[in-house]
């Protein structure tokens, strides 16, 4: 059976949401709703390192890939010590930074990455199995969500080590001066130029959308890593869609 890397690099559409309730319980329920992966979001939501954990175990076996709150040594090994099969690194505007950001995710000779006991080592257990592994099986996906970032596309994509260019489309327009609006043409041109510069690189492309109706233009762009809602958002429509229902009676 794949693992998660290898069905990014085979280009296999992967469908997430993300998650920023620390209770396990919800990880737990949207495990089992048929997602490929979940977006466990530190950067946003209040998550402690104990939470994650807590939300990766809760989620197991479905791969859970952690957003650290920026682009952070400590935060980054905690993530993947704690078994994340690999991170999204908000605010990524240079290949320098996302050369960082790999070097954090792997262990030497590739990068630095410390060497911990931990959960994804098996406590110790599983030590050697995972360390021999690890470096190639961990994800790297950078977030595309500043104009700086646009005008540096080309060699961020092409930065070995990254396995994914992740747009950020909100932050990506407030850096833009059109906060939130996502249909302005110059939102629409820039994500159009790291679609352009992805595609010609071979990185895989994904983006953070919250309704099915938003990804799809996404999908049939050839965007694979993608997310189509959040905990919360899943949780108020659900709610507030099927009272409508019944009101409208
Ligand atoms: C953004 O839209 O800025 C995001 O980072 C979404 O997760
Ligand atoms: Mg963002």
């Amino acid at each position: 059976m794949k693992n998660f890397k290898q069905q990014l690099n085979d280009g296999e559409l992967l469908l997430g949401t993300l998650i920023s309730i620390a209770a396990p319980e919800v990880a737990e329920i949207l495990s089992q709703a048929g997602f490929d992966w979940l977006f466990i979001d530190a950067e946003h939501a209040p998550l402690s390192a104990g939470d994650i954990q807590h939300l990766i175990q809760a989620a197991a076996p479905l791969p859970c890939l952690v957003r650290v709150h920026s682009l952070d040594e400590i935060a980054i090994k905690k993530v993947l010590d704690s078994g994340a099969e690999g991170i999204i690194v908000p605010q990524v505007n240079s290949a320098a930074e996302a050369a960082l950001a790999v070097a954090y995710a792997k262990y030497p000779p590739q990068g630095q990455r410390g060497v911990g006991i931990a959960r994804a080592q098996g406590y110790g257990l599983a030590f050697q199995d995972y360390i021999e592994r690890a470096n190639d099986e961990v994800v790297v996906i950078v977030q595309a969500e500043h104009a700086r970032a646009v005008e540096n596309i080309e060699a961020i994509a092409a930065t070995p080590g990254v396995d994914g260019i992740f747009i950020g489309p909100y932050d990506l327009s407030a850096s833009l001066g059109k906060m939130g609006r996502l249909e302005d043409p110059s939102v629409r041109e820039a994500i159009q130029g790291i679609g352009q510069a992805c595609r010609a690189a071979g990185t895989r492309l994904g983006v953070f959308c919250t309704s099915a109706e938003a990804a799809l233009p996404y999908v049939e762009k050839g965007f694979t890593l993608i997310t189509t809602g959040t905990d919360t958002l899943l949780l108020g429509l659900g709610g507030r869609d099927m009272l409508a229902k019944i009101k409208a009676r």
